[in-house]
């Protein structure tokens, strides 16, 4: 156990950096899809989760600091399934990590990217994060190789191969379900695009900043990358945006002027549950 204040273990001596890889993985994992158990009982399975859900390997000193950013309205079942799933895995990989639950107030068309710019924004209010992960509340990472950390120069895509799309990417441009920056490469890129209401697009705008800001999307390799998505059918609120494609086209003049350098929201709370840190945000409306 640690000794609060100082930073270090209750036998004064400094933590040892966690072994690179580390020993509690296991590789491929079985997903369980079928009713998700309740928030209580997930929660006494992760004692060492803390509010907000928080967590530090509490025998070694951590090499990864990640923020989990997970764009959200109305899906609590697949909250609870990927709380259930997402805890006991990352604690496997011994990062210290946090959970942020980035949840759209009011009955708006939702907007994934505006969502995960604010938890990007909010997330690094809290701490100095290594790596922000954006992460879709239905995809569940099927083996723990697949690392929750940053590459030093260039944005990842972690899923690659997702079971509805037979295990393989899509298309090769596909930067959708789970994807990571670290801060400077997401201030590189100007962050997201603010201005997709709606489904569709925003991921292949995200995409597209990568390379016009002079990066390129680095990915696991595809017997890594698996995971399986929480079937469901299309949400109220999120129809396919008609817009999508003529935004697209314009991603090249619009990234340096629609991004990180224009958003605003107003933050409605801020409640550190047990499993996750719930941010409830006012994004505006569909202009
Ligand atoms: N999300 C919500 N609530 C919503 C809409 C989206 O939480 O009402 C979040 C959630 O994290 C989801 C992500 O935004 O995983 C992306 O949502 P999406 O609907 O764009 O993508 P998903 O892959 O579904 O979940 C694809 C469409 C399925 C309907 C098939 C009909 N074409
Ligand atoms: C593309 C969408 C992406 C989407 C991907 C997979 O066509 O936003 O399909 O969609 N791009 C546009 O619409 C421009 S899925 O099969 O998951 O429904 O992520």
């Amino acid at each position: 156990p640690r000794n609060s204040g100082t930073g270090l273990p209750a036998s004064g001596q400094p933590l040892k950096d966690c072994p690179i890889p580390s020993p509690l993985l296991v590789g491929p994992v079985s997903v369980h899809l079928s009713s998700p158990m309740s928030l209580e009982d997930i929660r006494q399975r992760n004692p060492l989760v803390l509010p907000g859900g928080r967590y530090r390997p509490p025998d070694c000193e951590p090499r990864h600091h990640t923020a989990i950013v997970v764009p959200f309205r109305n899906r609590i079942s697949h909250l609870r399934s990927l709380l259930y799933h997402l805890h006991p895995f990352l604690q496997r990989q011994q990062i210290h990590y946090s959970i942020y639950i980035v949840q759209q107030w009011g009955n708006g068309t939702f907007n994934r990217a505006k969502l995960l710019n604010v938890g990007v924004r909010e997330a690094l209010k809290d701490e100095d994060w290594s790596c922000i992960f954006l992460h879709d509340v239905d995809l569940l990472p099927e083996n723990d190789h697949n690392t929750y950390t940053c590459h030093k120069q260039f944005p990842t895509h972690l899923s690659v191969a997702m079971d509805k799309f037979r295990y393989r990417l899509p298309y090769p441009q596909y930067f959708g379900g789970v994807s990571a920056v670290t801060p400077d490469q997401y201030m590189k890129m100007n962050g997201f695009p603010n201005q997709y209401w709606g489904w569709g697009g925003e991921d292949d705008d995200i995409a597209a900043r990568v390379r016009l800001s002079g990066m390129k999307i680095v990915r696991p390799p595809v017997a890594i990358g698996h995971y399986k998505m929480i079937k469901h059918k299309g949400d109220k609120g999120n129809e396919q945006n008609p817009h999508r494609f003529d935004l697209l086209k314009k991603t090249r003049l619009n990234w340096h002027s629609d991004g990180l350098n224009s958003l605003t929201y107003e933050l409605l709370s801020k409640e550190l549950e047990p499993l996750y840190t719930n941010l409830t945000v006012n994004i505006g409306e569909d202009p």
